[in-house]
């Protein structure tokens, strides 16, 4: 199959599921195209398979706005096109399927026919899709699109609350290269951080305010008082002068490390034993998969998709959003106890193989044939 890929090339959830799916996809024969603003994060290598193609949106003194919109949409005009993709796959509905769309119809214009799946990640719905500023496009686009995926079956359940959604939307869950996160922990690297053995606390985000970064901290900051331990805080945001402050004001300066936005997120979450993700929303927590994967036990909110992926007293545990109280008592319980931190963490690796690549991508690989066969006998009738 050819496939086009649209997605925001950058640290977030979806440009990484999309990322990783496209190499996926790749490796098992099937030709590639990226079609994005710029080389997306973990496409920094060559394979005969993928192919990126850049978006340039060029600038005018009368543009406030450039509009980024058409610049894709007609870039997927000239994609589909030249390369004769079989299917175009958009992750985040905002602004890729409306965009998918408009190159659909102007390609329909000429005779050519282009399925577009459409992949709904979290905030396209729960926070800035549900907004009136964007939701009669958003609700259009994802009825217009040959196949509709959500990330988890509360993200669906959500979409169907806040849109008038005529298509059936399939749940294929996000997944995780399990290989890529099975390193072993760098002994050297834990005794820098934590050098008395302290045991350590790992959050990784964009610092959004949706993220509760600020309860990480307080969270921490209750544990730190029972067992000795660092909290690590990787990436980067808006709300990363407000958590630095709060550090401050709790006097955990010398026991909270800020790394930045990490390529190789892996390393730091290898040596880790807890894993923090408050969020006041989470259509799945994608950052929770890859500590699993590590083998890292999460203490989460239970919002949104999470529940689907933290399993409580198994993996990990959740509490209602803004419990910092019930989180912090729950963190404590599994990092007190030598033996019992060690099965959560065996269960948080087993539970993380559910969700391995070589189960999810075989999924959406079926579904493009599905969607591609549909969308040929609706032309025919
Ligand atoms: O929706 C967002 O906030 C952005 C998006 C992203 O691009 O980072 O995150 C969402 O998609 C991820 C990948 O599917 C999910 O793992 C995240 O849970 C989800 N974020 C939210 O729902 C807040």
């Amino acid at each position: 199959m050819k496939i086009g890929i649209v997605c925001y090339p950058t640290f977030g959830g979806s440009g990484v599921v999309a990322t990783e799916l496209g190499k996926a996809l790749a490796d098992h024969g099937h030709q590639v195209h990226f079609i994005t603003y710029s080389q997306p994060a973990r496409l920094d290598f060559f394979s005969e398979n993928l192919f990126y193609h850049e978006v340039t949106v060029s600038n005018y003194p009368l543009f406030d706005y450039p509009p980024y919109e058409l610049a894709l949409a007609s870039r997927l005009v000239d994609v589909v096109r030249y390369e004769q993709l079989d299917i175009l796959h958009v992750h985040y509905a905002i602004p890729h399927a409306s965009a998918a769309y408009m190159a659909k119809q102007i390609l329909a214009s000429e005779g050519l026919n282009i399925p577009v799946v459409t992949t709904l990640h979290g905030t396209d719905i729960t926070l800035v899709g549900k907004d009136m500023t964007y939701k009669p496009v958003v609700t259009f686009s994802i009825n217009q699109s040959d196949g509709v995926t959500a990330v988890s079956a509360n993200l669906k359940s959500d979409t169907c609350k806040y849109f008038e959604i005529q298509n059936e939307i399939r749940v294929i869950p996000n997944f995780i290269d399990l290989s890529r996160f099975s390193h072993r922990a760098k002994d050297h690297f834990k005794k820098a951080i934590a050098p008395n053995g302290e045991k350590i606390v790992v959050h990784t985000s964009n610092f959004r305010k949706v993220k509760r970064v600020q309860d990480v901290v307080r969270v921490f900051a209750a544990i730190n008082e029972r067992v000795p331990s660092k909290l690590l805080l990787a990436g980067d945001g808006p709300e990363r002068t407000h958590i630095e402050q709060l550090c401050r004001e709790l006097n955990l300066k010398d026991d909270v490390r800020f790394l930045g936005k990490l390529d190789a997120v892996e390393e730091i979450l290898s040596v880790s034993d807890l894993f923090l993700l408050p969020s006041e929303t989470e259509s799945f927590g994608l950052a929770a998969l890859e500590a699993m994967a590590c083998k890292v036990p999460v203490v989460s909110s239970n919002a949104g998709g999470i529940p689907e992926l933290n399993v409580e007293g198994v993996t990990g545990f959740l509490n209602d959003v803004g419990d910092i109280e019930g989180m912090a008592k729950n963190a404590i319980y599994i990092l007190e106890d030598e033996a019992r931190l060690k099965e959560f963490k065996e269960r948080a690796l087993n539970r993380a193989k559910e969700f391995d690549i070589s189960i999810i991508m075989p999924v959406y690989e079926s579904y493009y044939h599905e969607v591609i066969a549909r969308s040929r006998a609706k032309l025919s009738v």
